[in-house]
């Protein structure tokens, strides 16, 4: 089926001149042809609901996949699916180290079309624009499209594959939102789980990763600048939070003699809201993203109610204390109803920093781009976040309409992408000099 998607008018897509590179110049960034693969991408997975549904290692996450390799091959790539199913496109030396750029072209559901596939259809762009210099580069350029960056299983799984940061239990307990178990979703997709440690590569064989991303927030749009230069990532904490009462009749069961989970939950929830709004900073932030209501009938008084917690904070400090206070008020409500509460740690990504180098890179490519840039933290969470923690790493943000992100309404305007390709174009070139 056809997306629903604009990528907006096409008149925005002139070439924004030759301010460019350094030694390795190489062929122009075309806007219509990056316009044109975020379309192609956007029809595999789009829904009839709006927005895009394409977990990874879903069938129409291979068409995905397959396209972008085909298109990888195109450019003059050697092209590889390694063991935790991150596709890797290779430009220039066959051995040696490389400077990498990507990021992932999973979505969460009913998402938009820029989250994750602006960074890889962008470094595509790049991969074509030095493909005619790719003998003499210095090191090699990989194109990386990383697998379940939305945690679909598990957060960040191709990213902390690639770093020896999987654990076999995580794996073989991982399970998807219907109760899949990862393992089955990655034998079918032709992928033996057993072989995920065979991912991991060197960290001396990865000079920089460097990510292009919208930036999902209101920030840049609202102070008219184009090019947001990422300096630290927040932390991102998923947990299950249940609450355990008694299924009961609905019309017979008094209230004052219910032990309504879902009562026990909506409090809890709504006092956990006033006092992190209270007690901690603006940047702080407690979701509660999904709800299942047990048995799940109208006429039965909630047994069971399990809620998805995210707690995003700039220090793993912070986020711990915020868990501790959502659990006090979950504890000291629900024992007023006679509920109990039980609490499990699904992922911990912790906050990173970005690389001094990278940053500097991106700063320069941005001067030589003639575009207005500001430094700025990440609230989203990123493959970066997982990279930078073994490669010296940056991230380039554009402005998102309205900040609206895992959303079908998600945009970016073409003269925006433009610009971000040219900065992360300028970036690589000066990296890939800097390696010789
Ligand atoms: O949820 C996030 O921050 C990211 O989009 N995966
Ligand atoms: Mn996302
Ligand atoms: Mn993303």
């Amino acid at each position: 089926m056809r997306a629903a998607f604009q990528t907006g008018p096409r008149v925005d897509c002139q070439e924004i001149g030759a301010r460019v590179l350094g030694d390795l110049i190489a062929k122009p960034i075309r806007g219509e042809r990056v316009l044109d693969n975020l379309e192609t991408l956007a029809r595999f997975g789009s829904t009839d609901r709006g927005g895009m549904d394409r977990p990874v290692f879903s069938p129409q996450y291979r068409t995905a996949i397959d396209w972008l390799a085909s298109e990888m091959r195109a450019i003059g790539m050697t092209v590889r699916l390694d063991p935790a199913g991150n596709l890797i496109g290779r430009l220039g030396p066959a051995a040696g180290p490389a400077i990498l750029s990507g990021s992932h072209i999973d979505t969460v559901p009913g998402g938009g079309i820029y989250d994750g596939m602006l960074g890889v259809v962008g470094s595509l762009e790049v991969a074509r624009c030095l493909s005619d210099v790719a003998p003499t580069m210095s090191c090699a350029y990989e194109v990386v499209a990383f697998a379940d960056e939305e945690g679909a299983y598990i957060s960040l799984l191709g990213a902390r594959a690639m770093f020896a940061e999987l654990l076999q239990d995580e794996v073989l307990a991982a399970t998807g939102r219907d109760g899949t178990p990862l393992v089955d979703v990655m034998r079918a997709f032709g992928l033996p789980p057993e072989k995920i440690p065979d991912a991991a590569r060197s960290p001396d064989d990865i000079l920089a990763f460097i990510e292009l991303h919208i930036e999902q927030g209101p920030i840049l749009e609202t102070e008219g600048i184009e090019i947001g230069i990422v300096e630290n990532i927040v932390g991102l904490q998923n947990s299950h939070l249940t609450f355990h009462g008694q299924p009961n009749h609905a019309g017979t069961t008094p209230h004052h003699l219910r032990a309504d989970a879902f009562h026990a939950a909506c409090l809890a929830v709504s006092e956990a809201f006033c006092i992190v709004e209270q007690q901690c900073g603006p940047d702080v932030r407690l979701t509660f993203g999904d709800c299942e209501i047990l048995p799940g009938a109208s006429n039965v008084v909630p047994g069971e109610v399990r809620l998805t917690q995210e707690i995003r904070a700039a220090t793993g400090a912070e986020i711990l204390r915020i868990g501790d206070t959502v659990l006090e008020c979950a504890n000291s409500v629900s024992a007023r109803i006679g509920v109990s509460v039980t609490t499990r740690v699904i992922s911990d990504d912790a906050p990173a920093t970005m690389s001094p180098i990278v940053i500097d890179a991106v700063a320069q490519a941005c001067d030589q781009v003639g575009v207005r840039s500001k430094r700025m933290p990440s609230g989203a969470g990123h493959d970066s976040q997982q990279i930078s923690k073994h490669v010296p790493t940056g991230m380039i943000f554009v402005p998102s309409r309205q900040g609206l992100s895992h959303n079908p309404d998600e945009f970016t305007q073409p003269r925006h992408i433009k610009l971000g390709i040219q900065v992360l174009c300028n970036t690589v070139v000066s990296l890939i000099n800097a390696s010789s």
